[in-house]
């Protein structure tokens, strides 16, 4: 008889992007702050992310959760995100799914909770109509109009941000953000991303640019801007990426082009759509707000036998 570690999750998706929080057969991270615990978990259990996202239990466009105590009584919940690469500072479609999670539960109904992550505290709010609203991280614009050359497919000129993750933001390119598309946007962004690297271009402390968002006009025009965002690894946002649209909200605010409290539709690459605003902090940073909703697709459980020649998933 097999003998299995089991680990009980939820999937759902928000608008599009699958989210997988596991609610129990986690690993003990102890009760340091989030900092700490994600690099226990980096060091100590990155088979278990693996496991648990990577195929043959998952697969690259799944953003897992772990679930975790909170450090402060009055927030609902602690979290770090990771993927099929690594471990996430913030997601922002990751957190609508939580609290849709949390609250499919049982656990939280309608109104404002407070969620724990590795990069701050999140204040979310879940409506009466299921929407959810992140109140994210503080986002910024570190560089305009950086120019970068990359072998093969030209120079393409953008913006680096932090949204909770950091992104290079690109609206000046030949491609048509459709489906169809998918292989030759991948291409070009995965290039985009490592010429990036290569060069030496970074966040403030030496952070890679790990994600990277091409914008074109919406195909709805009720929205306000169509987004194709290359996650880390391989794999796309389905959703309009909740940290990339706050990164976007940053440039927006910094060129002036939207005012503090206007809308801004975000489009994704299905169609789809968050609803971002801001409120200016300082002269530079600003408060977004991102609006959307998720659905729960299933509850279930993971078996995870030690024999299993993919127990930790298999790593491309
Ligand atoms: O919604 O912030 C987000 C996100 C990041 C990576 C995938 N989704």
């Amino acid at each position: 008889m097999a003998s299995y570690r089991t680990v009980e999750v939820i999937d759902s998706h928000t608008e599009g992007e699958p989210t997988r929080v596991v609610i129990a057969g986690g690993p003990d991270l102890g009760t340091g702050t989030l900092s700490e615990r994600l690099e226990l978990f980096r060091a100590n259990f990155d088979a278990f992310r693996s496991a648990v996202v990577c195929e043959p239990r998952g697969s690259e466009v799944v953003v897992g959760t772990l679930l975790l105590p909170p450090v402060q009584p009055d927030s609902a919940a602690a979290v770090i995100y990771f993927n099929d690469v690594g471990y996430l500072g913030m997601c922002g479609h990751g957190t609508i799914g939580l609290v849709t999670t949390l609250a499919h539960l049982g656990r939280i109904g309608p109104g404002d909770h407070r969620i724990e992550t590795p990069v701050g505290i999140i204040s979310t709010h879940l409506a009466e109509d299921g929407s959810v609203t992140v109140a994210n991280v503080p986002s910024y614009r570190i560089k305009a109009a950086v120019a970068i050359d990359v072998q093969g497919f030209g120079t393409f000129t953008g913006d680096i941000a932090w949204g909770g993750n950091w992104f290079f933001l690109i609206a000046d390119h030949p491609y048509e953000l459709v489906l169809a598309n998918r292989p030759q946007l991948i291409a070009a962004s995965t290039a985009i991303r490592a010429a990036l690297h290569a060069n030496g271009v970074t966040g403030p402390g030496g952070e890679l640019i790990d994600h990277i968002e091409f914008f074109t006009a919406p195909h709805d025009p009720h929205n306000s801007s169509r987004n194709f965002v290359l996650c880390p690894g391989a794999s796309f946002d389905r959703s309009p990426c909740g940290t990339g649209t706050s990164a976007k909200l940053a440039c927006l605010a910094a060129d002036g082009k939207l005012a503090p409290g206007e809308t801004w539709r975000q489009e994704s690459i299905l169609g789809t759509i968050f609803e971002g605003s801001f409120e200016l902090l300082d002269d530079h940073r600003v408060s977004p707000k991102i609006r959307g909703r998720a659905w729960i697709t299933a509850e279930s459980k993971l078996l995870i036998d030690a024999t299993d020649p993919f127990a930790a998933g298999i790593r491309f």
